[in-house]
């Protein structure tokens, strides 16, 4: 037998998490509670044999790099992975998105379509999007994206993305629709600015697009304003005032509180010589990085409880409301028939009778069925058929209208399809209609359901031990 897709998939999967996470096999045991609610589903019809819970959650947390050109994007990647991966420049060095994941091997670059080839999920379905959003397809991914690894332990568990330098003004639409996608997918977004820039008020779009777009959006949570390479700052007379004008710029833009950082590399600063200075910028330097780098630690975390969450969400959904909701379209559907039915039996019956009164043949026909059983055996036969090829078209009929009413009612396209999947899977000729229990639901799937949840209440355990250390180990 060949090896579906999605088992590839899944397989890769776990084959990735294993060699990523040895000391956290958590995630990895999530995949095989993944699996058997898969196969719950199959059952229930709710899942295509070709479809996996799996993946429909990011296995990895993106962190994505914004900025302006030039800002230090790229260094600070460098410096966080303490390998020197991407190329830095006070030229425009960067043109493409850079996905940055962990390897065990060596560095390697690959081109963007090598995302598309490369069944490790979040890249598959980046890709896949990526082709969606531009236009042109599929071979203009490798001018928009490349794929690295890298063996570097500060990598493990996450993934980051590098991007070219911002600028709204001269930006092509492509890539601002890239950044949007981007932006929408991260878990947390890096907004760089660059001290440098002596006047952030004139950069009126770029603040618009990266500040004043970003400040309301319900996940604003996941940005962090950065303003990179202070040590520059550090030669003037005041240099608050470079600060203090950024604060300014960045609170027109919307931005009042919070999550504004200052920072610098520290192998690319240029020395500060006063010693008073220095150990002020150092200290802000530190406590700021301090913060960055907590954030960007935190993601691996809220990952582990966001996908073993989804675990619990999606096994209580079946039961809580998949299946209630699919009795309810059963009932809907029941109902329907025996509508249909009744009436139109009603009607046969009145046309029937009116027919056969008015003609007055009815009293000739009772006499010839009470005297001729062989002609009363072929009415009945012909009735019961006749009804039986009724009954079935109604169903088909009360069917299609119930499946309509799917359509109207799920606006998401997920949920519409694993509902009309479903329903259709309970609706075979051969169910008797007044049953309305969901196929495949039973006492033994019920069960399956709850050891599914008191397992994710252990991996919950499991994760709170090793994350919190409530008992102080
Ligand atoms: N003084 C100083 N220079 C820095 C700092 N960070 C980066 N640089 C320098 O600034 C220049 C630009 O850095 P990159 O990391 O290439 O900037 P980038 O944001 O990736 O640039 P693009 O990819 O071209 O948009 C390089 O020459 C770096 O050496 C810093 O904190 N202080
Ligand atoms: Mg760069």
């Amino acid at each position: 037998m060949t090896e579906s897709n999605i088992e590839k998939r899944l397989k890769t999967l776990e084959n990735h998490l294993a060699e990523e996470s040895r000391d956290n096999p958590t995630l990895f045991q999530a995949v095989q509670s993944f699996r058997e609610l898969d196969k719950i589903a199959y059952h229930l019809g709710i899942l295509d044999n070709e479809e996996s819970y799996a993946t429909r959650v990011s296995w990895w947390p993106m962190i994505a790099v914004l900025g302006t050109f030039s800002a230090g994007k790229s260094t600070f990647i460098n410096s966080y992975l303490e390998q020197p991966i991407q190329r830095t420049g006070n030229q425009a060095v960067d043109d493409k998105f850079s996905v940055i994941c962990y390897t065990q091997d060596a560095m390697k670059t690959l081109p963007g379509v090598a995302l598309d080839a490369d069944p490790r999920f979040p890249f598959f379905q980046i890709s896949q999007n990526i082709a969606e959003i531009s236009a042109t397809g599929k071979q203009r991914i490798d001018a928009y994206l490349q794929l690295k690894t890298c063996p570097s332990e500060s990598l493990r568990g996450k993934i980051i993305i590098d991007s070219p330098g911002f600028d709204a003004d001269s930006q092509r639409a492509s890539t601002l629709r890239l950044t949007e996608h981007i932006i929408s997918l991260a878990d947390l977004v890096l907004v760089f600015f660059d001290a440098r820039h002596p006047e952030p008020g004139a950069m009126h779009d770029t603040l618009d697009y990266l500040v004043t777009a970003t400040i309301d959006r319900a996940d604003s949570n996941k940005f962090l304003y950065i303003l990179n390479q202070i040590d520059i700052t550090a030669r003037e007379d005041n240099p608050e005032d470079v600060v203090a004008a950024w604060q300014r710029a960045l609170a027109q833009a919307g931005l009042t509180a919070g999550r504004f950082y200052r920072i610098y590399d520290k192998k690319m600063a240029a020395p500060i010589d006063d010693p008073q200075v220095r150990e002020r910028f150092e200290r802000k330097r530190d406590a700021d990085m301090a913060d960055i780098e907590k954030r960007m630690q935190q993601v691996d975390i809220e990952r582990c409880y966001r996908i073993v969450g989804t675990l619990e969400e999606t096994a209580k959904n079946i039961e809580n409301t998949f299946i209630p909701r699919m009795n309810e379209l059963l009932q809907a559907w029941k109902k329907r028939v025996i509508r249909y039915d009744v009436t139109l039996f009603f009607i046969v019956a009145i046309v029937l009778g009116i027919a056969l009164g008015m003609t007055g043949t009815l009293d000739s026909l009772i006499g010839l069925v009470t005297q001729n059983h062989i002609i009363l055996a072929i009415i009945l036969l012909l009735f019961i058929a006749g009804s039986g090829y009724i009954h079935f078209f109604m169903r088909k009929l009360a069917k299609q209208k119930i499946m309509d009413e799917i359509k109207g009612q799920f606006s998401h396209e997920v949920e519409r399809k694993q509902y009309q999947r479903a329903f259709n899977k309970n609706t075979p000729w051969w169910k008797p209609l007044f049953i309305t229990k969901p196929l495949g639901w039973n006492q033994h799937t019920r069960r399956q359901i709850s050891n599914l949840l008191a397992t994710t209440n252990e991996y919950i355990q499991r994760l709170n031990d090793r994350f919190t250390n409530p008992s102080g180990k």
